[in-house]
């Protein structure tokens, strides 16, 4: 399977992904992880990453993109990936679209998960990363409005798109993931 989780910060997507990628045997690839690996590591890439990450702006797409392109270069994704939090802007979708094309294995599944803005920011200052401050959350969230959401029309103009409630319990959550993704 050949699946993207989409969805606002703090909508699970993260959360989720681990439970999805274990069910199918699929790697899970979160471009947020990877960027705070390298930046625990110290590499020029989490360090141009982390005044972005910081401010709760996106990393450019050119940084993400080359990334992005370079993990599904490796041999594990032969039978498919979970992209988690990539990808975030039209851009991104767009060369991801390329990059799939290229080795001919088109995206199967867009996976959204929806959370209301109060429910987020409860989330978020409860997990208490360094980029969860209320400011820099609601920030996050006005990225994701005007950056991500017209990723979600691009894949329903695709008819790959299918959407599940991201509230309740993460039990909940994670039953109405795997249904809507063994449709
Ligand atoms: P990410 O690492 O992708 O993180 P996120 O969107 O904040 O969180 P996610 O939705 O995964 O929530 P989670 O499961 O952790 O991005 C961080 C930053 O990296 C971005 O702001 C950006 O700067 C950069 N970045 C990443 N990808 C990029 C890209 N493609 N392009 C450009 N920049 C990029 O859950 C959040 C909290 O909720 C957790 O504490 C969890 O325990 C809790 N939770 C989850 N499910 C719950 C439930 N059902 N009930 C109650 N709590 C729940």
């Amino acid at each position: 399977m050949r699946l993207v989780l989409v969805g606002p910060p703090g909508a699970g997507k993260g959360t989720q992904a681990e439970f999805i990628s274990a069910h199918f045997a699929i790697p899970h690839i979160s471009t947020g992880d990877i960027f705070r690996a390298n930046l625990s590591a110290g590499t020029p890439l989490g360090l141009e990453a982390k005044g972005y990450m910081d401010k709760g702006d996106l990393v450019p797409d050119s940084l993400t993109t080359a990334m992005v392109k370079d993990r599904l270069q490796q041999g594990d994704v032969a039978n498919g990936f979970l992209l988690d939090g990539f990808p975030r802007t039209t851009g991104q979708a767009e060369a991801l679209d390329g990059i799939l094309r290229e080795i001919n294995t088109p995206l199967e599944v867009v996976l959204e998960m929806q959370a209301d803005e109060d429910e987020i920011v409860g989330r978020l200052l409860a997990r208490g990363r360094s980029d969860d401050s209320e400011e820099v959350i609601r920030h996050r969230l006005k990225v994701y409005a005007e950056q991500t959401a017209p990723i979600i029309s691009y894949y329903k103009n695709s008819g790959i798109l299918r959407t599940i409630n991201g509230l309740g319990s993460v039990a909940e959550v994670t039953e109405r993931a795997i249904s809507a993704l063994s449709r």
